[in-house]
């Protein structure tokens, strides 16, 4: 298959037919929440309409698209044909028109044949919410494996939306109004061609997946523990991933700024060494086919030892954003009550007197074995408490041991010290050096079987 180059500057995926990038972002809103399925909300969603068209806009700047107007629409119902009512049809073309807007986000998930219609009305390329993603996640893909699962995304979107609509039509418009990215090359293909495309990328991400699992396999056997960063997108996963590991990753005031997991070995004050990984972010109506093809990426986080869910507390819908990412973790078998989970309350130098204060209190008053922790990932506040958290985290699931050791056996309190952790060594009343050590269950066994305990 042709490879994409996507680093630096090559990562220039113009956009394709009549971009040109002013953008129009609509926001269709059905007033009765009964009916409020064809946009794939989840029930008791609490977003406000304005927030969900402030982060539509957002994603579609994330593509580099100039966003010249958003707008609410509101409904009744969906119309089949065109999904917005003829008068609104009418009044987004005159403005599509008069703004020279050559794209039109609709927010919501579109059918091809509403999609068709729309485009026709408008005179401009149609992209609704999942195709949106898609574009985006394309962009930011940087790995062989990212690229893979993206394309493998997209084909399997277009081949579900070809069982419902795959007219004589659709084939001549050529493609579902994608601005180019992975599966461009597929714009003319029939569905056998995109289901023998998307046989071949299964092979491929096959063997990219199981290289990556010799590649696991290999840094399992060394005995650091895996730290994972999960949140919805733009909570400051990267912020505090380059705070706790001074590398730098591409942390942008971006949707999706980061794809591919970045992995960095970090040493924490206490002598562990952690594998730091930090992952794609999380979004509301994330397409089911893309959660499916991002598990091998999120892989990380399932086998992970701890999980740092990040979330931006200055975010109005922070409790509607921690539900989503909660909701994937489930599909992925994280279950919400996990004892690796640790909430990272993030950008709390983003909040006021009072909401700090509110805050504050509420990590105070939560259980200790759920406690949040409170961090600025920009300032730096909190972040020492957040390694804290972690080391704690970790010894809970290593296990301490006591030994009594000849003093004479230096090379015996020296192999301690390569492959455990020392936490107290005293002289007992018998003329015994009484040692105390920490260890992850495999290595408890090798002290136990070389000390005989
Ligand atoms: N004020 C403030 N801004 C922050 C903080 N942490 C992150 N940000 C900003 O939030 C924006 C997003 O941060 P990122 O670290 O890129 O977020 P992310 O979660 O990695 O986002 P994706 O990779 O896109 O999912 C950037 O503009 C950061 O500078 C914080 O503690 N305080
Ligand atoms: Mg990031």
């Amino acid at each position: 298959m042709e490879q994409r180059e996507r680093d630096g500057d090559k990562d220039v995926l113009t956009p394709t037919g009549s971009g040109s990038g002013r953008a129009l972002v609509i926001e269709p809103w059905i007033k009765n929440p009964s009916t409020r399925r064809g946009g794939g909300r989840a029930a008791g969603d609490t977003r406000t309409p304005e927030a969900r068209l402030e982060e539509a806009m957002g994603l579609a700047r994330a593509i580099d698209l100039d966003v010249v107007q958003g707008g609410i629409v509101m409904l009744h119902a969906v119309r089949p044909p065109t999904y917005v009512g003829k008068g609104k049809v009418d009044e987004i073309a005159g403005l599509t028109k008069s703004l020279e807007a050559s794209v039109v986000i609709m927010d919501c998930a579109i059918s091809p044949v509403q999609q068709r219609n729309l485009e026709k009305a408008w005179g401009a390329k149609v992209i609704d919410r999942t195709g949106l993603i898609l574009e985006i996640f394309g962009r930011r893909a940087r790995t062989r494996e990212g690229a893979l699962q993206v394309e493998h995304a997209h084909l399997t979107y277009q081949k579900g939306r070809l069982v419902r609509s795959w007219t004589h039509l659709e084939r001549q418009r050529g493609g579902f109004g994608f601005l180019g990215g992975p599966g461009e090359t597929q714009i003319e293909a029939d569905r056998r061609m995109l289901e023998e495309r998307i046989a071949r990328i299964e092979v491929d991400l096959d063997k990219v997946k199981r290289t990556r699992k010799l590649h696991r396999d290999s840094r399992k056997r060394t005995p650091y523990p895996i730290v994972a960063l999960v949140g919805y997108t733009n909570a400051g996963k990267s912020t505090l991933f380059n705070r706790m590991t001074t590398a730098s990753v591409l942390s942008a005031d971006m949707l999706f700024a980061t794809l591919d997991p970045t992995m960095r070995a970090v040493d924490l004050p206490h002598g562990n060494r952690i594998i730091l990984s930090d992952t794609v972010g999380f979004i509301s109506d994330l397409p089911t086919t893309l959660v499916a093809a991002f598990r091998a990426t999120l892989e990380e986080v399932i086998e992970a030892d701890v999980i740092l869910h990040v979330r931006d507390l200055s975010h109005e819908d922070t409790s509607a954003q921690s539900h989503d990412v909660e909701k994937v973790l489930s599909e992925l078998g994280i279950a919400p009550e996990d004892r690796r989970i640790v909430e990272v309350w993030n950008k709390i130098d983003r909040l006021d007197a009072n909401g700090r204060e509110r805050i504050l209190n509420l990590v105070e008053r939560a259980p200790a074995e759920r406690r949040p922790v409170a961090v600025s990932a920009i300032t730096g506040e909190g972040v020492e408490r957040l390694i804290g958290a972690v080391e704690t985290r970790l010894a809970e699931k290593r296990q301490t041991i006591e030994l009594s050791l000849d003093p004479s056996d230096g090379a015996g309190l020296s192999w301690l010290y390569r492959h455990a952790e020392v936490l107290s060594k005293d002289m007992d009343e018998h003329g015994k050096l009484a040692v105390t050590v920490r260890a992850d269950p495999d290595q408890a066994a090798r002290v136990r079987a070389k000390f005989t305990v």
